[in-house]
């Protein structure tokens, strides 16, 4: 029955191939007063053999949403948009104030404290995945 040892041949390669990243501790700012403009953060871990880079986000309840990061320029810290996060095979990436960040453009629905903003994030090879971030305050120091 060649059919069916063709069709499990078929099946095994989509586990094989499968790369599966694991995002946690999503967060989004809550904007200050009068501002449109808001970042994102999470942490995620690829625990599979192929680097993943991600090159897009967006998200229901934002006009926009871009890949940013800070860097120097003349001794001023300044962020930049960037077009991919690259994901190393077996490591974490964190995206963290004055590091790597999402940056979310003209809010279209309140961002109350503890509401769950839905994102979708993109990789390079088409695979999406779907996070829910949690709406927190920006630490006053
Ligand atoms: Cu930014």
């Amino acid at each position: 029955m060649p059919l069916f040892f063709a069709l499990i041949i078929l099946l095994n390669s989509f586990v094989v191939d499968a790369t599966e990243l694991e995002f946690s501790n999503a967060t989004v700012r809550q904007p200050l007063p009068g501002k449109s403009l808001s970042a994102g953060y999470f942490s995620v871990s690829n625990p599979g053999v192929n680097n993943i880079q991600l090159v897009a986000a967006s998200s229901d309840w934002f006009e926009r949403v871009e890949l940013h990061q800070h860097s120097m320029h003349n001794g001023m810290m300044r962020m930049e948009k960037v077009e991919s996060f690259q994901v190393q095979a077996g490591e974490q990436l964190h995206l963290q104030p004055g590091g790597l960040h999402l940056m979310l453009f003209k809010p279209k629905y309140e961002l109350t404290l503890g509401a769950k903003v839905p994102i979708q994030i993109r990789a390079a090879d088409g695979q999406q995945w779907q996070i829910s971030a949690v709406v927190t305050r920006i630490p006053t120091q």
